[in-house]
């Protein structure tokens, strides 16, 4: 088993039912165990004129490999409405691969640590609840690291 952490977001039609749908749909993936979600954080978008985002992050144990977790979660976010039509476009839901144990993944499709992860509070902040500060990514930096060079600014917590 390998502890895989997923960052979840959603800015349309309603962002937090989104994400507790998904949240459940990750209790149901195969070889793999649930261990916990972080609580919702509210933020502007990155890209204006989209609406505000709501972002989570969520633990998983599983023997699913990698491109086959990815698999699983891109189904998931189809089956909760998915459309791609423009890249950074809004969604009804994101599911990224965060961290898988302490791999380097350097695939066509899928990096991880996640290419954006270092800079984002929307990330880093509900990462921080699951996992523990002393937490080293494979290219070297702690999430401690991470957190000091991250302001938690714009970011509003959600009670679930
Ligand atoms: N902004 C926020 N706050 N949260 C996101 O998940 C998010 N995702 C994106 C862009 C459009 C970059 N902005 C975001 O893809």
């Amino acid at each position: 088993m390998e502890r895989i952490y997923i960052g979840m977001g959603s800015n349309l039609a309603d962002p937090a039912d989104q994400l507790r749908s998904a949240v459940q749909a990750l209790t149901q993936l195969p070889d793999s165990r649930f261990v916990a979600v972080s609580a919702f954080y509210q933020s502007d978008s990155l890209l204006p004129g989209q609406p505000r985002y709501t972002n989570a992050v969520a633990a998983i144990d599983s023997t699913l490999a990698p491109l086959d977790l990815l698999d699983a979660l891109q189904a998931i976010e189809l089956d909760q409405g998915r459309e791609r039509h423009e890249r950074w476009g809004p969604r009804t839901l994101d599911l990224d691969i965060l961290l898988f144990g302490d791999r380097l993944i350097e695939e066509p499709r899928l990096k991880v640590p996640h290419y954006h992860m270092h800079a984002r509070p929307f990330v880093l902040y509900p990462l921080a609840e699951l996992a523990p500060a002393s937490l080293t990514l494979a290219d070297g930096r702690s999430l401690e690291q991470l957190l000091a060079d991250c302001p938690f600014v714009g970011l509003e917590r959600l009670e679930r």
